[in-house]
């Protein structure tokens, strides 16, 4: 990390965003970013960590003996003792890096699903999975006769430990849920979740996707088998994930792709695989991108990811008193700004929210619209179609001006009388 990062990192001071913004190169005055729950913006450290990587470290990781590739190995490595310590990890070798947190959960699908699964046996998920979360384990059910089922909502679109006690029974083999939703921005209480898991002879998967990037996640503490998430949506590049898993499963769980760099030994027809991490990671790795990530956990790390939330959550509170009085509005999930981690997910009486969005970005204010890759809980809230304003810890009180003073506007825009 270059010194002028971490010196701004360290010191991070809220009342002073202007700082901190200023070493993200994508953010300006002009533009009004809002949409981070589908990716942040990285800042110079990490763009520096990626060209550094190709002006002094290039090559083929885990396989030269020569400096340079004991250099690109050594970064990886490092890395990865990076993420294990971040998210509470007890080694390094629990950490597997994919491509994104859809392969990570693809990965503990195919290689645990697949293979430790039966007939009657059943998965539990919810209702407001990312599709990430919820088509491996269609797969995983269609595949080996495994019974799919899911926990709803209340109508107030949360999920707690008594309702997944409802759905869980002896014969569940996996629970997997996200942590925090990327619609309704409701956090379940995963740790309680693990608990019932486990009474019940189930192992628990968490999609972190959401969470790891704004709340403290330790996956000591929780006691999850497994843990998935996306290096971009923590200001790392993209094309880098993470899957974490416990040592024993790890160790009992054959490879989920097979090729270079995973193996001890190769016969004509056989192989003998190589140990946890790499048996689960063939093929040349994306040496910069992990090394990016590893670059975005030590951002992170220097501000304190405890600061990073209290940003958020006062932004998020923010935005609420801004935008909840808007008439004709109806903002989904929980009525309290504290359950809702920097995600506000709306509809507008009559606006289509691709118009809302079409005009926002007239305005360069950034929204997403649409499903979000949650049909399912779409259909359960009623909605086709919604529009989401996603806060990260550099957003400001005048960017969530400007979008409440637009969405103010917008029926009347729309030809509306109000
Ligand atoms: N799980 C959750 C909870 C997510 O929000 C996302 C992406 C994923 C998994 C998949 O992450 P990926 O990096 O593998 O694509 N969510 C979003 C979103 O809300 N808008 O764009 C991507």
């Amino acid at each position: 990390m270059t010194d002028k990062n971490i010196e701004i990192a360290a010191g991070y001071d809220p009342a002073d965003n202007d700082k901190i913004r200023a070493l993200f190169p994508l953010i300006d005055d002009s533009t009004a970013y809002l949409d981070n729950a589908a990716t942040t913006q990285k800042p110079e450290c990490v763009i520096r960590a990626l060209a550094g990587y190709y002006e002094h470290d290039n090559a083929n990781p885990l396989r030269g003996l020569y400096k340079l590739s004991v250099r690109a190995t050594e970064g990886v490595e490092g890395a990865r003792q990076t993420v294990a310590d971040f998210i509470g990890a007890r080694e390094a070798a629990e950490i597997i890096f994919t491509r994104n947190a859809t392969e990570s959960l693809n990965l503990a699908a195919y290689s645990y699903g697949m293979n430790f699964l039966k007939e009657g046996d059943e998965i539990v998920i919810t209702i407001m999975e990312h599709h990430s979360n919820m088509l491996p384990w269609q797969q995983v059910a269609k595949h080996t006769g495994a019974v799919l089922k899911y926990v709803d909502t209340d109508e107030n679109g949360r999920i707690t430990p008594e309702m997944v006690e409802a759905v869980v029974t002896d014969k569940t083999k996996i629970v997997s849920t996200t942590q925090l939703s990327n619609v309704l921005g409701w956090e379940n209480d995963v740790k309680a979740f693990a608990q019932i898991a486990h009474r019940h002879g189930a192992i628990m998967i968490v999609d972190g996707a959401q969470s790891v990037p704004h709340i403290r996640v330790d996956v000591s503490d929780i006691d999850c088998d497994f843990l998935a998430f996306s290096g971009h949506k923590i200001y790392g590049p993209m094309g880098v994930g993470v899957l974490y898993g416990k040592r024993e499963l790890l160790e009992a769980m054959p490879p989920f792709l097979f090729g270079g760099e995973m193996i001890d030994s190769v016969t004509r027809f056989g192989a003998k695989y190589s140990e946890i991490p790499h048996k689960f990671e063939a093929g040349t790795l994306n040496a910069e991108g992990i090394i990016g990530l590893g670059a975005a956990l030590d951002f992170v790390n220097q501000i304190g990811i405890d600061k990073i939330r209290a940003r958020e959550d006062a932004l998020t509170a923010y935005a609420w008193e801004k935008i909840k009085p808007i008439p004709h509005i109806r903002i989904l999930g929980a009525d309290d700004p504290s359950l809702h981690h920097g995600i506000i997910t709306f509809t507008i009486d009559g606006v289509h929210p691709h118009d809302v969005s079409y005009i926002l970005d007239t305005k360069d204010i950034c929204v997403r619209a649409g499903h979000h890759c949650a049909q399912p809980l779409m259909k359960q809230c009623g909605v086709f179609s919604t529009t989401r304003a996603s806060l990260a810890f550099y957003n400001t009180k005048e960017e969530i001006d400007r979008l409440a003073d637009e969405l103010g506007q917008m029926r009347a825009q729309m030809g509306y009388d109000r």
